[in-house]
């Protein structure tokens, strides 16, 4: 598996602005990731070329790929130095991905208050530990969820100055 046999695997057609991420993939995908270019279709015009790089050299590219479809990108802290969920109160599509993105104003958090979920969705199954932090600029928690309701959450180290969410999933 040193070669690739199948040049189409490293063709991204439909991004022709992104070739220059695409031929320096190439050593990584002929390492043996494979990756065929039937998923790149289904990367959003807004993926970035950082994203696009990542998940190439990434062993598991197709799910993060495919997961992307539908997603919203929560910030944790406002750029005024606000600590609150931006947008705190938000709508989604069961099964639809949030990303949560540390923005300023960290360490931040993302736990779901078990009294304020669906029944029977166990919160610490899509919460992040109350000791966990997001320390760095850009970080990320992905959390999707699939049952339809009324979730709330919180940041642990900023619920007391108000960084507190709600989200519907439909
Ligand atoms: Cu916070």
């Amino acid at each position: 598996m040193a070669t690739i046999t199948n040049s189409a695997a490293v063709t991204i057609p439909s991004f022709t602005g992104l070739k220059a991420t695409a031929t320096n993939a190439t050593t990584k995908v002929s390492a043996g990731v494979k990756v065929s270019a039937a998923q790149f279709p289904r990367l959003g015009v807004k993926a970035s070329l950082k994203d696009v790089g990542v998940a190439v050299v990434a062993t598991a590219a197709s799910a993060v790929l495919a997961s992307n479809a539908m997603a919203i990108e929560v910030l944790l802290g406002g750029d005024d130095g606000s600590l609150a969920f931006i947008p705190k109160d938000f709508s989604i599509a069961a099964g639809e991905k949030i990303v949560f993105k540390n923005n300023a104003g960290f360490p931040h958090n993302v736990v779901f208050d078990e009294d304020e979920i669906p029944s029977g969705v166990d919160a610490s199954k899509i919460s992040m530990s109350e000791e966990d932090l997001l320390n760095a600029p850009g970080e990320v928690y992905n959390v999707t969820l699939s049952e339809k309701g009324t979730y709330s959450f919180y940041c642990s180290p900023h619920q007391g100055a108000g960084m507190v969410g709600k989200v519907t999933v439909n």
